[in-house]
């Protein structure tokens, strides 16, 4: 019963004619937002019939007049330049980085706005990012669904995430208060907390602490989350009752090895802030001192940021000795960093005289022995078993690389243990018992996409992470939506999207990049990380997503086509971050400390026996580690409705009033914005089978079926005064399932609302008189 063969069949001819091709210049947007100089605006003309003031108003891409690749991304870009940074692409938001603060568009009026927009049930809700906490909120709050709610938001780096997931979060708590103003409901009594504002302020407080030890600045973005998260805010009944915060992947090594031109975390510029301010006492380093794993200068909003993470240290009430502890634990890092070794007369190694006060500074600070220290950073111990008894040899580290990796690989594990020790603890005040949740509303912000001139494991597990992603995205949305379109016949087409599962069976199969560098970090011989590298071009060449890089020789490594681009991974230190042994010696000293908080931060329970040091049979790598948090988190997902926040960057460098359209049109292309455009121009929400409609909305009548029943009952509500139809916006009729709209499902809501509150003995002269 297809009623609108010949639109969608009128649709997708439109997408087979190529499209004129518009200037590929990049366009410089002026900065009193006017929308661009006006000549440059005249290019506009390639867009031929669509006019600029329609682009403009268009807040749905899904609804544009014409679908082709360039007029979505005119339209992105027309309403960017007249600084409207949201705009929807069917249920999806896309969300452009304004690259300059534009506090108006974040008040507690617009969250009211959006709040009422939500509850009404309008029809076109305003594109911002408050709506689609909103609506994650009202689908939660009202059990439509599948209850638990999470929110993706994806983008390159510096595109707008964690900015987009802290105004979401912003939304939902400030709706949180809302709600504790108005009157107690029963059910509201019930969930009553004592200090309900106390937990949101709690939850607020948890994102300065986890940026400034998680955050960096790179050459992509000022504020860099250098790990993943997942923030579930879990609610019973209808309140907000406690969070807790998923964490993945901390880029640890860039505590000792910074990128060029980038920095290390904040938290360290802060800490040196504080010294030099006074603010921080008592950390063994002295107001004039350097560091080696600091590049870059200390601004002065470093020292600013010091003073936000100590309020929130205090909100989340962690004493001010626990405080204490955290910062001398930081200051042993950065004094750790300036150790450095020299050669003695025996070709052993030494620790640098020059670096004896920082070797003092550590010991003193994390409570070990000096000589012990010297030991385990340059000493190897070998321990033979014999039949009776275990003996015990000592042979000096032959390479100063030897002695600087074992010290990176302390520092390394410190800070990651004290990163997870923070996460735990606040995630230990700020969630609430089992019992008082039943559902949650998950934030998930993960680290977009990675290509650098090396790319490393870094760049390959943050990218394998966005490939799941993205293989969600298209599997729940794209291809169930094209399938569910084609079997109740309205397009009756195909429409190509790019299917991105060959690159992660190439990525994470039986036969795969991860399984072949897992194996060859299983191999007991000395890592030979090119020749792994050339097993895995060998072995997955055939698949078409893993190549040998153009230029062999010394840049050994192999290339993966990745959804959003190729991008080639250097061989070097491949192997050697994804075994990640932390040296026994190392462990021995860390664990034999006289400072009990180091203890137990760094012997935290998750700790693997091939983590403490001890010997196993099957080493756990990075790669499988990272698998298993991301299969975890994908089988969280599957148990919720998906909202999608797409963040897209105006141009590559995040700067201010430059807008690349290329680069844009790349990016909405990449994450399948485009597509989403072609297929849910069809924008029907919900769908249900003809049976359910007519128990929901209208009543059985023996000698009809469901079908006709059910369409004569939407007609009768849906149609307008002038005509018998229904206009296909609001509703279609599929072969087993109605499609409607929101504002059609708006609308017999408030007719079934209408039909209680008559009562079913008045249904038949309602139903006369409505029509
Ligand atoms: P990201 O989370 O997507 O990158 P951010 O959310 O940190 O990117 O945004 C990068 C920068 O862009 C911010 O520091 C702001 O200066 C600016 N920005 C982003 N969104 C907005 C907004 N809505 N309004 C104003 N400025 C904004 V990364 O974490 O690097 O992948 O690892
Ligand atoms: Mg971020």
């Amino acid at each position: 019963m297809n009623q609108d063969g010949n639109s969608s069949k009128s649709r997708r001819q439109i997408h087979k004619v190529p499209p004129p091709v518009p200037p590929k210049k990049p366009r410089v947007n002026n900065d009193d937002g006017s929308g661009g100089s006006s000549q440059e605006l005249s290019s506009s003309e390639s867009v031929y019939s669509v006019p600029r003031e329609k682009l403009l108003s268009c807040e749905d891409l899904t609804r544009l007049p014409v679908l082709y690749d360039d007029i979505v991304v005119e339209c992105v870009f027309e309403r960017y330049s007249s600084r409207q940074f949201y705009t929807w692409a069917g249920p999806t938001l896309v969300a452009c980085n304004p690259c300059r603060p534009v506090p108006q568009l974040y008040t507690p009026t617009l969250i009211e706005h959006h709040h009422q927009q939500v509850k009404n049930g309008v029809d076109h809700r305003d594109a911002h990012v408050y709506s689609v906490a909103g609506v994650a909120h009202h689908r939660l709050t009202h059990h439509l669904g599948s209850v638990n709610q999470a929110v993706l938001v994806s983008g390159e780096s510096g595109a707008g995430k964690t900015e987009s997931a802290r105004y979401m979060l912003g939304y939902l708590t400030h709706t949180e208060t809302e709600l504790q103003q108005m009157p107690k409901s029963p059910l509201r009594g019930v969930w009553r907390d004592k200090q309900p504002k106390d937990i949101q302020d709690k939850i607020l407080a948890s994102n300065p602490i986890l940026e400034a030890f998680g955050n960096a600045a790179t050459l992509r973005n000022h504020n860099s989350s250098r790990f993943g998260k997942l923030l579930r805010l879990q609610y019973g009944g209808c309140q907000l009752r406690g969070a807790e915060i998923d964490t993945y992947l901390l880029e640890k090594t860039r505590v000792t090895h910074q990128p060029e031109r980038e920095r290390n975390f904040h938290i360290f510029y802060q800490v040196v802030a504080g010294i030099k301010a006074g603010v921080l006492k008592n950390l063994a380093i002295i107001k004039e001192q350097n560091f080696a794993i600091l590049p870059r200068e200390v601004t002065s909003s470093d020292l600013q940021n010091l003073r936000v993470t100590l309020s929130a240290f205090r909100l989340l009430e962690f004493s001010e000795n626990h405080q204490q502890q955290i910062f001398e634990i930081l200051a042993a890092l950065l004094q750790l960093g300036n150790i450095s070794f020299i050669q003695g007369d025996k070709g052993n190694w030494n620790i640098n005289e020059e670096s004896v006060a920082s070797q003092k500074a550590v010991c003193g600070l994390l409570g070990l022995s000096e000589d012990h220290l010297a030991e385990s950073l340059t000493i190897h111990t070998i321990s033979v078993n014999s039949a009776h008894k275990t003996s015990v040899f000592h042979k000096p580290l032959e390479r100063v690389g030897q002695c600087t990796e074992r010290r990176d690989a302390m520092m390394q594990l410190l800070y990651h243990r004290l990163f997870l020790h923070i996460v735990h603890y606040i995630n230990a005040k700020i969630s609430a018992h089992r019992t008082i949740w039943s559902h949650f509303i998950g934030i998930l912000d993960v680290y977009g996409f990675e290509t650098f001139e090396r790319n490393s494991l870094e760049q390959l597990c943050i990218n394998y992470a966005n490939e799941r992603l993205q293989q969600a995205f298209m599997l729940k949305y794209l291809s169930a939506e094209h399938q569910v379109m084609k079997e109740e016949g309205f397009l009756g087409v195909d429409i190509p999207y790019t299917d991105n599962s060959n690159c992660v069976l190439a990525l994470d199969s039986k036969i795969s990049v991860f399984t072949i560098l897992n194996e060859e970090c299983q191999l007991k011989r000395a890592v030979r990380e090119s020749e792994a590298c050339e097993r895995v071009c060998k072995a997955l060449e055939h698949t078409g997503m893993v190549s040998a890089p153009a230029t062999p020789g010394h840049t050994a490594g192999f290339v993966i086509r990745h959804y959003a681009g190729p991008v080639k991974y250097d061989a070097q230190g491949l192997l050697h971050k994804n075994k990640d042994e932390v040296p026994l010696e190392v462990w021995g000293l860390l664990t034999e400390s006289s400072c009990s908080f180091m203890r137990n931060v760094v012997e935290n329970s998750e700790s693997t026996d091939q983590e403490k040091g001890r010997r196993t049979t099957r080493k756990i790598t990075t790669l499988s580690k990272f698998k298993s948090s991301l299969d975890l988190l994908m089988k969280t997902l599957q148990l919720c409705d998906l909202h999608y926040v797409r963040c897209i960057k105006p141009n590559a460098g995040t700067v201010t009033g430059v807008v690349e359209r290329e680069y844009m049109l790349h990016q909405l292309k990449a994450c399948g914005v485009i597509e989403t455009v072609s297929i849910s121009q069809a924008g029907y929400p919900v769908r249900i089978s003809y049976e359910d409609f007519i128990m929901r909305y209208g009543h059985t009548r023996a000698g009809v079926d469901a079908t006709t029943a059910s369409i004569a009952v939407a007609k009768s509500v849906l149609s307008s005064p002038s005509s018998e139809e229904v206009a296909t916006s609001l509703c279609r009729f599929g072969q087993t399932r109605i499609f409607l709209s929101e504002s059609a499902l708006y609308k017999l809501e408030e007719v079934r609302k209408e039909k209680h509150r008559l009562g079913a003995t008045c249904l038949q002269k309602y139903w006369r008189s409505y029509k």
